[in-house]
């Protein structure tokens, strides 16, 4: 199948890249992953929260650990920009089936703390939901079956169900490639999901000829549902970049709103993307070209924090007032 190259992309300016990025490290981290990276942020009980990926390996030699063992670690911040991280991982799933969970995203409901994952298993990639109330002890709920991942919940019950945004992975029946699109499903009760529908395809993002998903967790204001979007992009020309032999891809971060009582209305798409790979932490590192949305935090003041994984290698702060991230998906909508 034919891609139409995407060619150069840029970050919208209303968005401002924290000056301290990256804000997460290895370095900061005690247990010395290779790459941490694709945090969830919340915040709860007046801090903020992050979940975040480590993937263990040699960063001087640029190699995974064989095994290509994963965890997902925790920390803590005042400020969200400023993290005291946990002595060790809080979340592992490893056993004959499970192989490893990553890419958390944090959601707070009615008081409780909601993760979703993705989970690599020995008979596919599963997204899982579960629930905790102490970041140690976590009661998984759901696991989709495969292939699937990329889930986030909405914050609160909308028509009398929990809802969430995923990425399930239909290849045979989308020519055999990744061509990848965001959905929507419901549930009454975050164990069984069903109701679902086409959020955005692929097709409908002008800045993806890959595959698109759900970035962070929606936001609400008075004019939708404000949520990112991941989206990719393929070049073949593109040659050896990262650790790997060949690295084609591109991720950028999109920004769309999404109808109040039926999200999976989209009421406006930024035309362009909200941020591109352009600082040296996001052009250099495991994967090059890689911005991740994960996390997405209101202040009071309008403020919208935007965290995002970096090169699959480091996690990153955006910021951008709220009413200007309205105004792209209102006003600059790619969709008619
Ligand atoms: O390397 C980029 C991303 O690749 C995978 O994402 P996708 O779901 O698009 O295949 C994941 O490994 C993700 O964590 C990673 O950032």
């Amino acid at each position: 199948m034919s891609r139409p190259i995407i060619g150069k992309l840029q970050s919208s300016p209303v968005v401002k890249r924290h000056p301290q990025n990256p804000i997460l490290t290895r370095e900061h981290v005690p247990y010395q992953p290779a790459l941490v990276f694709n945090a969830g942020v919340t915040k709860y009980q007046n801090q903020y929260v992050m979940v975040f990926r480590n993937d263990y390996g040699d960063p001087v030699k640029q190699s995974l650990a064989p095994s290509h063992t994963t965890n997902i670690g925790i920390a803590f911040s005042k400020d969200g920009i400023h993290w005291d991280v946990k002595p060790e991982p809080i979340f592992h799933l490893k056993d004959e089936e499970f192989m490893r969970a990553y890419d958390p995203r944090l959601t707070v409901i009615d008081g409780r703390v909601y993760m979703c994952f993705a989970v690599d298993t020995r008979h596919g990639l599963r997204g899982g939901i579960a629930v905790t109330d102490d970041f140690e002890h976590f009661e998984v709920l759901s696991l989709t079956v495969p292939d699937n991942r990329n889930m986030v919940l909405f914050p609160e019950k909308i028509n009398g169900k929990y809802v969430r945004l995923e990425r399930p992975f239909p290849v045979y029946s989308r020519g055999g490639i990744d061509r990848f699109d965001m959905w929507m499903s419901d549930s009454p009760d975050l164990k069984y999901w069903g109701n679902s529908h086409l959020v955005l395809g692929v097709e409908d993002v002008p800045y993806a000829n890959d595959k698109i998903g759900p970035g962070a967790p929606p936001i609400k204001t008075k004019y939708g549902w404000l949520t990112t979007i991941h989206a990719v992009d393929l070049d073949p020309t593109r040659g050896k970049n990262g650790w790997e032999d060949t690295w084609k891809k591109r991720y950028t971060a999109g920004i769309c709103l999404l109808d109040l009582d039926n999200p999976h209305q989209v009421v406006g798409l930024y035309k362009d993307p909200l941020i591109a790979p352009e600082a040296e932490y996001e052009l250099e590192g495991f994967r090059t070209n890689v911005i991740f949305p994960g996390g997405m935090i209101l202040e009071d003041d309008g403020e919208v924090k935007i965290y995002y994984g970096a090169s699959d290698t480091v996690e990153c702060v955006a910021t951008a007032h709220v009413d200007d991230l309205v105004k792209l998906c209102l006003e600059h909508s790619t969709l008619k």
